[in-house]
């Protein structure tokens, strides 16, 4: 078995100090950062596997999103190394939020913190945030970017209302709309009406990169 995927088990299994030596090893012995990270989201899909069949319950879903809190934390020092961010200027802006009734947020921080590191200039509202704060702030900060994530079916009316607000508010024709989160697809993005959907960080911002060159 691969280190990454005996990372991914020690999580599923919920073995914390585990999870938390191997990914200090991982790190120590020059593993990718974006692997490691790839080992804890497929771990966190597995988690939501058992909790859709009835295996696992809330206190479980807590953990492995407190586990990839922690991760991120010991993470974060290795991937400014990595990442070549130019301090003079910034490339855009991208104006970040969880949509209201939805509060998953560990999928939108590290999204933003890479965003960061990529040279943007990002706004993060956090979770449950309103539609109309959204396109009060998207005009505020003069976003080019509105980067929306949303993990539960709920999330996807209000992405919706977000575009047509933008819409209604003269605002979409400046401001592109990317979607994120495990349960995007074509579809959903289709009913969104947003520019583009990713279930990954990394294709997220090389699109994001793209749109503001
Ligand atoms: C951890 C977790 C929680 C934690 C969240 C902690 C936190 N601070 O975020 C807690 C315990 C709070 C929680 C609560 C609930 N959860 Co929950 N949760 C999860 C779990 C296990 C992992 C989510 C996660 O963090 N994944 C890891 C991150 C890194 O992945 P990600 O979010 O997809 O993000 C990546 C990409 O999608 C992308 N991305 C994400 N956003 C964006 C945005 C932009 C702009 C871009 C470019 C990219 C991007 O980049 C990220 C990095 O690659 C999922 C299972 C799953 N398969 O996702 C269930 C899951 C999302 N939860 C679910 C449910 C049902 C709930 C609850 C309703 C449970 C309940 N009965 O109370 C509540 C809802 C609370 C609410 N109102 O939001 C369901 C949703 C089902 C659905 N279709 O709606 C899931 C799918 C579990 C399941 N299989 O049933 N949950």
């Amino acid at each position: 078995m691969k280190e990454t995927e005996k990372l991914t088990e020690a999580i599923v299994e919920m073995e914390e100090e585990q999870a938390m030596a191997l990914t200090r090893e991982l790190l120590e012995s020059g593993t990718a950062p974006m692997a490691i990270f790839e080992a804890y989201q497929d771990a966190l899909v597995a988690v939501g596997k058992r909790f859709e069949k009835g295996v696992y319950f809330i206190p479980e879903l807590i953990l492995s999103g407190n586990m990839m809190n922690e991760a991120m934390e010991i993470i974060k020092p290795y991937l400014d190394g990595q990442i070549v961010r130019d301090e003079r200027e910034k490339i855009g802006k991208i104006l970040m939020a969880t949509v209201e009734g939805d509060i998953h947020d560990i999928g939108k921080n590290i999204v933003s913190a890479l965003l960061d590191l990529n040279g943007f200039e990002v706004k993060d509202l956090g979770v449950d945030v309103p539609i109309d704060k959204i396109v009060s702030e998207a005009r505020e900060f003069g976003a080019d970017i509105v980067g929306l994530s949303g993990l539960l079916t709920l999330a996807f009316d209000p992405m919706k209302e977000l575009v047509d607000k933008l819409e209604a508010a003269d605002l979409r024709q400046t401001i592109k709309v990317i979607i994120g989160g495990g349960q995007m697809d074509a579809q959903v993005c289709e009913y969104v009406g947003a520019d583009a959907f990713v279930i990954d960080a990394v294709t997220g911002i090389n699109l994001c990169k793209e749109w503001v060159s």
